[in-house]
């Protein structure tokens, strides 16, 4: 199980240079024209997670390994790219399958940085991607509403709920309305199926310019109303500055960040962001060998988060040991909350809890 985050926004708005910030490769080429990036990039990127620093300590465990989230990275698009404008949409097809969009939008002034559009302005870029987005949705779900349609009129039950849950969804994005609106409460999983574009959640990355990190400026501002307005996530960086940050080795980083005023990377809170956008949560393992993060979605059971780690351990689960962060790092271990009581055996409905750390039982 992995989770995903596919990168849009319009050419040079500095997808790229995120993108291999996050990634620290210069895989995906960053340079100064209009679609640089023609073919996807898929980077994965460690999850910071400060929790793991203690509890590799705690533990005496000799590796440390965190959780991870995967970014892809795709050619920017224009107004009109479904059309077939600049380099068109197909791209975007490299993106379905993601859990998240993150939308780039640039907020920093360069007139040496063309803008495809002639000038900054992010909300009515974020105006242009989304119809792009919706467009390409419609396509999608007209497409294969021709085919359902042929196999309703012979009496496919099943084609008959997928047109049923697809018609509201036509009707918002013909509407010009993400698809998101449309989707009837409690199919979320079924419309998720659907791998639509405008159902998935977003966050807004606001690129601004290295004074404005900190900050933000009033571009970002503008954008952050929006976010509000639609529940959407919103992170300000400077892609510069992260770019120029990754390049440094880790222990230097932070000095760096604070001669800007910053108190911490936009890396970190654009990965957190994605994070939490996905509701995810993160359960440890803690042994001599290493103590590493696992990520699950909320409100999953202990033995669906034991396949997280092998298939086995969800067929062959038992129980699982397990103590709360709080109580491992105030115990001082596994013994010491053992000792102190703190330590549960938990059965196949135990809903994990964010920070539990783990020890299944199982017998395959
Ligand atoms: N001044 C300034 N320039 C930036 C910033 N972020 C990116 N750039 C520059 O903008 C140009 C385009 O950046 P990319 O990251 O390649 O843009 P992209 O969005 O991936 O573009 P496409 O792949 O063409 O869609 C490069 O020359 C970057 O150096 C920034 O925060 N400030
Ligand atoms: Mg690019």
């Amino acid at each position: 199980m992995g989770f995903n985050c596919g990168i849009v926004g319009l050419p040079n708005v500095g997808k790229s240079t995120l993108f291999n910030a996050l990634t620290e490769t210069a895989a995906a080429q960053a340079a100064n024209y209009p679609f640089c990036t023609i073919e996807p990039n898929t980077g994965r990127v460690a999850v910071p997670d400060p929790r793991l620093d203690i509890l590799v300590k705690i533990g005496k465990s000799q590796k440390e390994i965190p959780t991870s989230l995967e970014f892809v990275d795709i050619a920017g698009l224009v107004r009109g790219a479904s059309k077939g404008e600049g380099l068109g949409n197909q791209f975007l097809a490299n993106i379905r399958e993601t859990d998240a969009i993150i939308h780039v939008l640039r907020c920093f002034e360069d007139d040496d940085i063309t803008h495809v559009e002639g000038g900054v302005d992010p909300v009515r870029d974020a105006d242009i991607i989304e119809t792009e987005l919706m467009l390409s949705d419609l396509e999608s779900l007209e497409k294969r509403q021709i085919n359902l349609q042929k196999r309703a009129r012979g009496n496919d039950r099943e084609a008959q709920a997928q047109l049923e849950l697809m018609e509201p969804l036509i009707v918002a994005l013909r509407d010009g309305k993400p698809a998101r609106t449309a989707v009837p409460k409690g199919q979320e999983g079924e419309a998720a199926r659907l791998q639509l574009l405008t159902t998935k959640p977003v966050l807004y990355v606001c690129n601004v310019e290295e004074a404005a990190a900190a900050t933000g400026n009033a571009h970002s501002e503008a954008v952050r109303k929006r976010a509000e307005e639609e529940g959407a996530g919103v992170v300000i960086v400077s892609a510069a500055i992260e770019a120029e940050v990754s390049q440094l080795p880790q222990e230097d980083r932070t000095e760096f960040l604070e001669g800007l005023g910053l108190s911490d990377s936009g890396l970190d809170r654009v990965i957190a962001a994605g994070y939490r956008l996905l509701g995810l949560r993160t359960y440890f393992t803690v042994g001599p060998k290493e103590a590493r993060a696992w990520t699950i979605t909320a409100g999953v059971k202990a033995p669906q988060a034991a396949a997280v780690i092998h298939n086995d351990f969800e067929r062959g689960f038992i129980a699982c040991e397990t103590v709360a962060f709080d109580d491992y790092v105030a115990c001082n271990g596994e013994a010491g909350a053992k000792e102190a009581g703190k330590l549960r055996i938990e059965g196949k409905e135990y809903v994990v809890q964010d920070g539990d750390i783990l020890l299944f039982r199982f017998n395959v």
